[in-house]
C-alpha cells in the first residue's frame, strides 16, 4: 500500500507515533510518504520505502496568518496524483483532517478517489479542538473522514462526549519498539549526570500547564528530603521559567538538571529511577510508556488515558490530579526498598509490552483495510 502520513514533525507524542507508525510500515513492506512542514524528529531517511516531502508556505506580507492548511491540502493533491498513494493517514485533527478532507475533494473533481484515516490524540479533541473557534471545524472533519481512531478508549469517551460524532471511533492504542529500548542497566552511564548516590527521577514533556510541573518539583521536594536525589526535566516550553523559580523557592534548583530537549530520551530513561507525570489531561501519555519500556516505574495522574498505561501497583501508581502528597508517598515507597524498586522495574516493563509494535501496527493495517473497502464502490 502507498501510505501518505501528515502529522506534526515536532516533539509531541503524536509526531512520535506517525514517525514510528510509518517506520514500521514500510519494515511491513508499505511505500510510506511523511508530509509535513519540516522534516519529523524522530524520522531517519535511511530506508528505502520511508519519503518525506515538505511543505513550504511563501511568506506573502497581505497575510496576517499564512494558510498552511491550504499549502498542505495542495501538496497533498500533487503527491497523491505524483507517487499513486492509496491513503491518506492524518494525526491530529487540527488543521490536518480538514486539510486531508479539502485533498480528497479536489481529487475527486478528477475522479481519484482516496481514503482518510483520521487519529485524535488527545490535545486535538480535549483541549484544542474543543474551543468554540474550533469545533464545527473539528466535528465536521471528524465526521468526514473514513475512518477514525483514537489513542484510548478515555479519549474516544471524550471524543463522543464532546462533539457530536456520528463516525464509529476505532480505540488503536499507541505502541513502542521494545527492541530499541534494551538497554542493560548497568551500562547506563547514569554519573554523567548525577552523584553516585543519587536517585534520578525524571520528567519528559513540552512543560506546558496541562502537564503540571509544579506538581513535579513539589513532589521531587518531598523525595529529596528523605533521600539524595537529583531531578532531570526534559522538554521545552511556556513552563520552564515559571519552573525555575519554583525550585528556587522550595530550595531544590540545585539539584534539578533542566535539559533542553533531547533526541536522546531513550539513554536518559535507561538511567532513571523513577519516572514522574501528574498531568491534568492525558490521553495516552506515551512518555510514561516508553518509562516503562525502560523498566522505570511511573508516578502519574489518573487522568484521561493514562490507567490503560500505568497500572497501578504494577508498573507505578496513580493518584488524583494534584494528590502531590499521595504521589510523594507512592515515589517513596518505590525508591526506600531495593527489592520493592526491583520489582516495579521488572514490572514496568513486563506491562509495556502489551503495546509493542507488533501487536498494534497490524490494527493500523486493518483500519486502513476498512478504509479502502468504504470507498470501494466509488473507484
Ligand atoms: O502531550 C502533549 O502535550 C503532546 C500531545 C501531542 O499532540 O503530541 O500528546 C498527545 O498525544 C500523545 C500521542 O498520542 C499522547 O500520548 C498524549 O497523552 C497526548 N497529550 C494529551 O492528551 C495532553
Amino acid at each position: 500500500m502507498k501510505i501518505a502520513i501528515v502529522c506534526y514533525p515536532t516533539f509531541g507524542g503524536s509526531g512520535v507515533v506517525a514517525t514510528e507508525l510509518g517506520i514500521a510500515l514500510a519494515d511491513h513492506g508499505h511505500e510510506v510518504h511523511f508530509i509535513t512542514y519540516k522534516q519529523p524528529v524522530r524520522l531517519q531517511l535511511l530506508h528505502s520505502h520511508v519519503h518525506y516531502h515538505e511543505v513550504t508556505v511563501p511568506n506573502y506580507p497581505l497575510f496576517h496568518y499564512q494558510p498552511y492548511e491550504l499549502a498542505l491540502s495542495s501538496k497533498l493533491v500533487d503527491m497523491v496524483k505524483l507517487h499513486g498513494i492509496d491513503l491518506l493517514h492524518v494525526h491530529y485533527a487540527i488543521p490536518h483532517a480538514y486539510a486531508g478532507y479539502m485533498a480528497k475533494k479536489m481529487l475527486e473533481e478528477e475522479g481519484i478517489f482516496i481514503p482518510m484515516v483520521t487519529t485524535l490524540h488527545g490535545t486535538d479533541i480535549t483541549l484544542v479542538g474543543n474551543h468554540p473557534f474550533y469545533k464545527p471545524a473539528v466535528t465536521f472533519s471528524i465526521n468526514n473522514s473514513d475512518v477514525v481512531t483514537s489513542v484510548s478508549e478515555s479519549l474516544k469517551e471524550d471524543t463522543l462526549r464532546l462533539f457530536d460524532i456520528k463516525k464509529e471511533i476505532y480505540v488503536v492504542p499507541n505502541f513502542i519498539d521494545l527492541a530499541k529500548y534494551d538497554n542493560p542497566y548497568t551500562a547506563c552511564q547514569r554519573d554523567l549526570i548525577a552523584h553516585k548516590n543519587e536517585k534520578i527521577i525524571t520528567h519528559i514533556s513540552n512543560l506546558r500547564k496541562v502537564k503540571r510541573i509544579d506538581n513535579v518539583i513539589e513532589i521531587f521536594s518531598r523525595i529529596l528530603e528523605k533521600m539524595p536525589a537529583r531531578l532531570i526535566i526534559v522538554g521545552e516550553g511556556p513552563e520552564k521559567k515559571p519552573s525555575k523559580k519554583l525550585c528556587k523557592e522550595l530550595g531544590v534548583y540545585d539539584n534539578v538538571s533542566f535539559v533542553g530537549n533531547s533526541h536522546e530520551v531513550d539513554k536518559i530513561l535507561c538511567f532513571s529511577d523513577l519516572f514522574l507525570l501528574p498531568s491534568e489531561h492525558e490521553s495516552f501519555g506515551l512518555v510514561a510508556l516508553e518509562a516503562m519500556a525502560c523498566g522505570v516505574p511511573v508516578i502519574s495522574s489518573n487522568a484521561g488515558g493514562l490507567s490503560e498505561v500505568n497500572i497501578q501497583g504494577i508498573s507505578g501508581y496513580l493518584s488524583n490530579i494534584g494528590d502531590v502528597n499521595e504521589m510523594a508517598e507512592n515515589a517513596l515507597k518505590i525508591l526506600e526498598s531495593p527489592e520493592v524498586h526491583a520489582e516495579f522495574r521488572k514490572n514496568a516493563r513486563k506491562a509495556a509490552t502489551k503495546f509493542e509494535t507488533k501487536n498494534i501496527v497490524p490494527l493500523y493495517e486493518e483500519v486502513y483495510n476498512k478504509a479502502l473497502k468504504s470507498i470501494s464502490g466509488r473507484i
